[in-house]
């Protein structure tokens, strides 16, 4: 008799000693590598959501992983309350790679988005003038930014927000891919406006690509108002829709950008925003931080995952291989299947719900034939791979994908 746990006694115990503020797949996972993961009954699935887009470089990647624990033999952490020798040559690293002045360390995204509202209202009151405590933020409908009371005060779903007031005031919401709303509010309100906050691709609402131009003509609103443009690129950044950033499809340098999720690898909670000195020294010592902010063995991992990110051209092959992705799945016959968008390697199928079968039963079935995918909403499923997928891996999983839409 062996004494590991089944998977069903480890989801009861989740279900009994932990809050219920999830709804996952019942599949128990225990190991990965690379595209792959494996349950604690030792099977394989393709891993097609990867942590939300935290996993771009592969589960465990083996530079990634030395990296943590060379560093965590050495020193995790110190606190900012003194230097470390890995922080400066991180910054200097991630700054260059990026194009940005300076970078400020954080943890979760949810905390590089508040930092990047606080660091919009200091610069609002510091440097555009506005009067104190009324700087307004336009941010946009269908949002996903994190789960502060300050980020859900943005949200415009009600699981989000609901019974969480009361919210912080000065945010004014306009629908996502029009710029007609946008132009009306700064003209309005200009003065008092400090900065936009958007996805270039909204995420958890159903991989939503705004129209060609959108990001552009924000950026050039904006600035024509003297208001900051700040991209979340936490889940789309770092090579996860076959650029760095998803702004640069429009050639656009967002003022200020939030990252997250793959800075690490999903190794550790790692994030950040990227600012140029005029906005990032409205801050000074003692005005905002973190505890684990930067730390010696987030700085190493970051280091190592962007270097990887470069090194093993996982934005080109995001690129290549989401075109290939959204052609086959194109394909698709089954009255289940409407359509497929995304970019690079962020993808989601619509799928039409019919018989009682909800995206989340065609996930089920997925897993059944080993491939890991999330719904979002009723009729959204998301395919977000890894990014170090090989073509032939790909086809087989799209395989999959395709068997079980044309088998329902
Ligand atoms: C959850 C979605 C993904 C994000 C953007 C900031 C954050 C996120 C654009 C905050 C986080 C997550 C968190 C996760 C679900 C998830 C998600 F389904 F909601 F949309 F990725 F697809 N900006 N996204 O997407 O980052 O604080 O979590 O590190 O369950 O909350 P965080």
């Amino acid at each position: 008799m062996s004494d590991k746990l089944s998977a069903a006694e480890l989801i009861a115990l989740e279900e009994k000693y932990g809050a219920h503020n999830y709804h996952p797949l019942p599949v128990v996972l225990e190991r990965g590598e690379g595209v792959f993961v494996w349950d604690v009954d030792g099977k394989r699935y393709f891993d097609f959501l990867s942590a939300y887009s935290a996993v771009n470089q592969g589960h465990c990647h083996p530079k990634i992983v030395k990296a943590l624990c060379d560093q965590a033999h050495k020193l995790c952490l110190t606190s900012r309350a003194f230097y470390n020798d890995c922080l400066g040559p991180y910054e200097k690293m991630a700054t260059e790679y990026f194009g940005y002045d300076k970078l400020l360390p954080m943890n979760s995204g949810a905390e590089a988005v508040e930092t990047a509202l606080k660091l919009a209202r200091r610069w609002g009151y510091k440097v555009k003038g506005i009067p104190e405590n009324e700087a307004l933020i336009i941010v946009a409908e269908g949002n996903f930014h994190g789960r502060t009371i300050t980020i859900v005060t943005m949200s415009s779903d009600p699981d989000s927000f609901s019974q969480y007031g009361p919210f912080t005031p000065g945010f004014v919401s306009i629908p996502y891919n029009d710029t007609d709303a946008l132009e009306k509010v700064l003209e309005e309100k200009g003065d008092k406006v400090c900065a936009m906050i958007v996805e270039p691709i909204q995420g958890e609402a159903g991989v939503y690509v705004p129209s060609d131009g959108y990001i552009r003509k924000c950026f050039d609103l904006c600035h024509a108002h003297n208001v900051l443009f700040i991209a979340d690129e936490v889940q789309t950044g770092i090579g996860r829709t076959g650029k760095l950033f998803a702004c640069d499809y429009e050639g656009v340098r967002p003022d200020m950008v939030t990252i997250g999720k793959a800075l690490s690898g999903g190794t550790l909670p790692v994030s950040a925003v990227l600012a140029d000195d005029e906005i990032m020294l409205t801050i000074g010592p003692g005005e905002h931080g973190s505890t684990f902010g930067g730390f010696p063995l987030a700085a190493k991992v970051a280091v190592a995952a962007l270097e990887v990110v470069r090194d093993e051209h996982l934005t080109e092959n995001a690129a290549r291989l989401g075109e290939i992705f959204r052609e086959e799945i194109g394909k698709i016959k089954s009255p289940y299947f409407k359509s497929v968008r995304g970019k690079g390697l962020l993808n989601a199928v619509v799928t039409e719900p019919g018989d009682g079968i909800e995206a989340w039963d065609i996930c089920l079935k997925l897993a059944d034939k080993g491939l890991l995918a999330k719904p979002t909403h009723r009729h959204i499923i998301r395919f977000a791979p890894p990014l170090v997928i090989t073509e032939e891996q790909l086809r087989e999983a799209i395989a999959i994908i395709k068997d079980v839409f044309e088998s329902l």
